[in-house]
């Protein structure tokens, strides 16, 4: 009875200490969704099991290798034990008990983290190797980033256009698969403000490893703030005025040119330039417009303007329609 004691106690002790040791090491990052909750909850009482369990079988076995353990010139054979009924029965109710508690605890909480709201909001996602986006069906806007605002559900509609990818958002802690040919579905309602990382979980192509993308949760005013830039963005890029203004921005060409009735000291400014003479470095004038604006993209040096010779800028192979926006924007600029 003293050894049953003894050890009761120890496994205790080991099982306390295994479990803060477990819980302190941080196995799992920052909870950042509502889901994450019933999650961790499950998870925290498997990680008590563990411990149990795992202390429940170290020690007796630790215990009695130290203590029941030959004592020197003993050379009698041990006591046989033909089994013991009471002990079979208890090791086999007890684990079934605990089975049927997890199980059970296992359905409440995936009810928990499968809780609809009809309110969600619906963002499709589209998985190719090796990127994701993200399209806002209410209001257009197509992304490279997920922004998402703070404390309301999202339901994300996944498909993919080539193999099998899988949404992995580790703070959120739910993990959705995302197949060819059907639309999977991924409910998340992020209750942290934050920045995070979603990463394919499966594994796709030689960059899978690479395919991985920004998960913002801002607090509303700002997801709303994004929401309008975003959609003066995706408005402004459908005119060719739009276009040609995100061309000027990607190829740098406002770095030298200004737009506004400022010049810069390093190129002629856009700003009312469409359609007036302006004089050259041999000493002639020309109209600019849509030949001349075309020429000085692609060739900057075939003409000149006086003052700012020689010309610095390099040559700029664009199409025609690119050309074409640019010529737009810049008529807009008076
Ligand atoms: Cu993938």
């Amino acid at each position: 009875m003293r050894h049953f004691v003894i050890v009761g106690i120890l496994v205790i002790i080991l099982a306390s200490l295994t479990y803060i040791g477990l819980d302190g090491i941080g196995l799992m990052p920052v909870a950042a969704s509502a889901q994450a909750i019933p999650i961790d909850w499950l998870w925290n009482w498997q990680v008590v099991a563990m411990s149990f369990l795992f202390s429940l079988i170290v020690v007796p076995m630790g215990y009695s290798l130290i203590v029941f353990r030959r004592k020197k010139g003993d050379t009698t054979d041990a006591e046989h034990v033909e089994g013991n009924t009471n002990l079979e029965i208890a090791w086999t109710v007890l684990p079934l008990f605990l089975v049927m508690i997890f199980a059970y605890m296992g359905a409440f909480s995936l009810g928990e983290v499968l809780r609809v709201d009809p309110n969600a909001m619906i963002v499709k996602v589209k998985a190719r190797q090796f990127a994701w986006t993200f399209e806002y069906p209410e209001t257009g806007i197509v992304s490279t980033e997920l922004h998402l605002p703070y404390n309301r559900q999202v339901v994300l509609k996944m498909e993919s256009e080539d193999v099998i990818h899988s949404f992995w958002v580790p703070e959120f802690r739910v993990k959705q698969d995302v197949v060819p040919g059907r639309v999977t579905e991924y409910r998340i309602t992020p209750s942290l403000v934050g920045s995070y990382k979603v990463r394919c979980a499966e594994l796709c192509g030689t960059s899978h490893s690479y395919m991985e993308a920004s998960v913002i949760v801002d607090e509303v005013a700002d997801y709303d703030a994004w929401i309008a830039e975003q959609t003066a963005l995706t408005a402004a890029a459908q005119t060719p005025e739009g276009q040609g203004q995100l061309l000027a921005v990607a190829n740098g060409c406002v770095g030298c040119h200004s737009v506004t009735s400022t010049n810069l000291p390093t190129a002629p400014t856009w700003f009312g330039i469409y359609g007036s003479q302006v004089d050259l470095a041999d000493g002639t004038t020309v109209l600019v417009d849509d030949a001349f604006i075309a020429e000085s993209i692609l060739d900057p040096k075939a003409k000149e303007v006086a003052g700012y010779s020689p010309t610095i800028m390099p040559p700029y192979t664009l199409t025609d329609e690119q050309i074409a926006n640019i010529i737009a924007y810049i008529k807009t600029l008076k």
